[in-house]
């Protein structure tokens, strides 16, 4: 049988690479699921890659999760004020990475205090923040060896 990972980005991340390259670099959306789609294939896993704009479609797709092998978010601007999304990784059954392509805790310093203030974090697996877009390919390394150690 084969396994299921779901790769999941919140809202404005389909402009990645077109607005704010200082912050989060000049990879598209697109770029990200080309780095990715190679992990999936050398760990032998499907990978559902989707980014949505909405709140509900991000709770029905984590809900589709609940019992896949993994679950890679970058929940955006979700990560602050969501609490269905909250509540939603609350119910995956999976390993779940939360990432982040900028560093939200240096942000936090230099920029807005709350930056740091993730609601998602105590729900997640583990967390990935500011390796850039390295950090999806990097969250499904693990997925994949989680996945490897069952
Ligand atoms: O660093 C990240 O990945 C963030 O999750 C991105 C969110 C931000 O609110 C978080 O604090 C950190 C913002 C995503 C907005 O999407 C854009 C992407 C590219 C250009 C402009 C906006």
């Amino acid at each position: 049988m084969s396994k299921l990972v779901y790769l999941l980005n919140g809202p404005n991340l389909n402009l990645l690479g077109l607005r704010e390259p200082h912050l989060y670099g000049s990879k598209t959306l697109k770029d990200v699921e080309a780095l990715c789609r190679p992990v999936a294939e050398r760990h032998g896993f499907d990978l559902e890659f989707r980014q949505t704009n909405r709140e509900y479609e991000m709770v029905d797709w984590i809900q589709e999760a609940r019992q896949a092998a993994g679950l890679v978010i970058n929940p955006a601007g979700f990560t602050y004020n969501a609490v269905p999304v909250l509540d939603a990784i609350k119910m995956c059954e999976c390993p779940v990475v939360e990432v982040h392509i900028s560093n939200i805790h240096k942000r936090a310093e230099t920029e807005a205090h709350w930056r740091a203030d993730s609601i998602m974090s105590a729900a997640a697996t583990g967390v990935i923040a500011g390796l850039g877009v390295q950090g999806y390919p990097l969250a499904l390394e693990y997925i994949g060896q989680a996945i490897a150690a069952q």
